[in-house]
């Protein structure tokens, strides 16, 4: 099937849904003559505290940059989340938590959640944390994480959410980086039936930290696993919560006040903390979630992210929150006890909206009809997906099995930078190319370059960039704000480069093509090459490696690595074992290396630097296309890589 088949918008969509194709062109055009007048009135979704007289305040120039939304205006996102809705709505659920084992779910309505986040930001403020304090969350998918977030925005206080598949030394990093000096915490959680280690990992960590004393652990007591405790510095969530008042004051915050500070790989060096602030955020949040899934109040909407990532953040919890939605919260994984528990908890809760990332899809299709054989999946409307570049067989598979052949898909493009959705399709206004994010969100202008930063028009294939900003923009690296413009604002002068390639068709359909620079895409999960390998050399028996991403059929891409030993050092299975643990404990699981191969010598240019374009040809399997290797220092490395990866196979 060609990739350009187009799947027109249904006859129910167009009729039914809150815009068709001809208000989307409308509305956007609008969006960009007038952008100050756009924003003006979609900020207006959100319950001001003092209402807002200044919209927009931008330039993406390297020498003055600077990104202001809404500035003089004040809120608080947990009230816009929460308090807003109680009048009316006090009673519906917010969350539909689903749990590891099947059978096990709770609803938590509105009113009770308002009560719990209080509780919780009450219990904090009582153990000292104010307004601008960085509050780490190492959390399972349970309702006690999107508490921790909520009463954090509550008190004023920047949320810091770390996967809690990360490792003790990463999650040190990140908790030095903020400077935090609070962690919130399970005993332990539950995914596929394993218990995942928790609370010890964040006693690891916390001994690790170097830049930051971390005086105080909440720890939700949520398995029977019995953990180490520390009288002085560990609390009980449990006790801590008990005591306090069920009401809580919001804080007038800035619309410009941080909101949270999320982690993600850059191109070079450790993680980036990526800083969202309140008012623009939850504005784009909120705007995304109702237009790209079309969504109603009411209906049962599943983001089958992690909170550790930006899209657990924006559209399992603030967005839909915001929207006054049921979001769903699930704890497990796709395939446990068996591949077919996505549609079976979508037929148990009769969802109408799933949202999940091609590599489960692809995980999923490797089953063929097994994970929705047997089920109704009548309730689905919609499906979308984010993450990573969908493959048309995937896209298809996803149409046919969970759609039932009617239910649109919405791709969305976006970055933990963005904040939200900014390239999609909506589902009443956009026909559908299988693997195309299609068109530009409102608000958003992206544009293609070439290397030079020439602006190309019509259909054509460059670097992705965004010529202007939106509310829910990044507002800087958290302590380094050089970082923010170097790694941003300095490839393309203007611009806002996304590392992203994507080519425009001649319909004006964007097709991402992936990154452009040294980020792998593992199963949806952003790493950076230059992460991975500074953890390989800090290994004692490293002497050198480079790592390239490779197509890997389910994970999108998988990581492969040269490695040149230590002089005194042999090859061996137990070495590889050794480096493939090292890293998994120096990152966590999802750094696990999916090839170790042995490297006498990297290909280098004669100024030292590693030529990755041959390391990802090789690792590609397409050493009959290496191109011109003349400007290697030393050429005869590559036979030695090429002899080296038929060895492996
Ligand atoms: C939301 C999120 C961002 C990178 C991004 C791009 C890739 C995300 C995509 C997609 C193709 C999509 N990406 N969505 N590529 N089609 N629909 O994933 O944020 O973890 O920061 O990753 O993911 O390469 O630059 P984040």
């Amino acid at each position: 099937m060609s990739r350009e088949t187009l799947h027109p918008v249904p006859e129910a969509y167009a009729e039914q849904s809150l815009l068709n194709e001809a208000d989307y062109f409308e509305l956007y055009r609008r969006s960009i003559d007038d952008s100050e007048g756009f924003w003006r009135e979609q900020g207006r979704r959100l319950d001001w505290i003092k209402p807002y007289t200044q919209v927009k305040d931008v330039s993406f120039a390297k020498d003055d940059l600077h990104i202001r939304w809404y500035a003089d205006g004040t809120l608080n996102v947990s009230s816009n989340c929460l308090d807003r809705h109680l009048v009316e709505h006090g009673d519906s659920t917010a969350i539909l938590w689903v749990g590891d084992e099947p059978g096990i779910s709770r609803e938590i309505s509105y009113r009770e959640l308002h009560a719990d986040v209080c509780r919780l930001a009450n219990g904090l403020k009582s153990l000292g944390v104010r307004k601008g304090d960085v509050v780490t969350i190492y959390m399972p998918m349970i309702p006690e994480a999107a508490v921790a977030m909520l009463a954090c925005a509550r008190i004023g206080a920047v949320h810091s959410v770390v996967f809690a598949g990360f490792s003790p030394e990463a999650l040190a990093g990140r908790m030095d980086d903020g400077k935090s000096r609070i962690a919130i915490t399970a005993n332990a959680g539950k995914r596929g039936g394993k218990s995942v280690v928790l609370k010890e990992n964040v006693d690891r960590a916390v001994a690790l930290c170097r830049e930051t004393s971390v005086d105080k652990v909440v720890v939700v007591n949520y398995t029977d696993d019995e953990v180490p405790w520390n009288p002085a510095r560990d609390c009980d969530y449990g006790e801590l919560v008990a005591q306090q008042n069920d009401d809580c004051e919001a804080e007038e915050m800035s619309a410009e006040d941080p909101l949270f500070i999320l982690y993600t790989s850059g191109s070079t060096g450790k993680p980036k903390g990526v800083l969202h602030t309140s008012g623009g955020y939850l504005t784009y949040a909120s705007l995304t979630h109702e237009y790209v899934f079309d969504y109603r109040r009411g209906e049962r909407y599943w983001c089958a992210a992690d909170i550790g990532w930006v899209t657990g953040h924006s559209y399992i919890i603030y967005g839909p929150l915001a929207n006054g939605a049921t979001t769903v919260m699930y704890e497990g994984v796709p395939n446990y006890p068996d591949v077919t528990r996505v549609a079976q908890i979508i037929d148990e809760h009769k969802i109408e909206i799933l949202y999940i990332a091609p590599t489960a899809i692809r995980a999923l299709m490797a089953e063929g009809d097994r994970p929705t054989a047997g089920a109704s999946l009548e309730s689905l409307r919609l499906l979308g997906t984010v993450g990573e570049p969908i493959n048309p067989e995937a896209w298809n598979w996803y149409h046919r099995s969970f759609g039932r052949g009617h239910c649109p898909i919405v791709d969305t493009w976006w970055q933990t930078e963005t904040g939200g959705a900014m390239l999609t399709p909506l589902p009443g206004a956009t026909a559908l190319k299988p693997g195309s994010a299609t068109r530009p969100f409102f608000g958003v202008r992206p544009a293609l370059v070439d290397n030079g930063g020439n602006i190309l028009e019509g259909a054509a294939e460059g670097n992705l960039v965004l010529l202007d900003s939106w509310p829910g923009q990044m507002r800087t690296v958290f302590g380094d704000h050089q970082r923010f413009i170097d790694t941003y604002f300095s490839t393309f002068e203007g611009m806002y480069f996304t590392g992203d390639g994507a080519r425009r068709d001649a319909d004006g359909y964007y097709w991402i093509t992936g990154r452009v620079d040294d980020v792998l895409n593992v199963s949806g999960h952003r790493m950076g090459t230059a992460e991975l390998e500074s953890a390989l050399v800090a290994h004692e028996a490293v002497a050198e490696a480079a790592v390239v991403g490779f197509p890997h059929e389910i994970k999108g891409q998988g990581i492969y690595i040269y490695v040149t030993l230590n002089s005194d050092r042999e090859p061996s299975e137990e070495m590889r074992r050794a480096l493939r643990d090292w890293l998994r404990s120096e990152i966590g699981p999802i750094a696990t290396p999916d090839v170790i191969q042995w490297a006498p010598g990297l290909p280098k240019t004669r100024s030292g630097k590693i030529m990755r374009r041959i390391l990802r040809k090789i690792a590609a399997d397409e050493c009959d296309q290496l191109g011109d290797i003349s400007t290697l220092a030393d050429p005869s490395v590559v036979q030695q890589l090429i002899d080296g990866r038929v060895a492996l196979a």
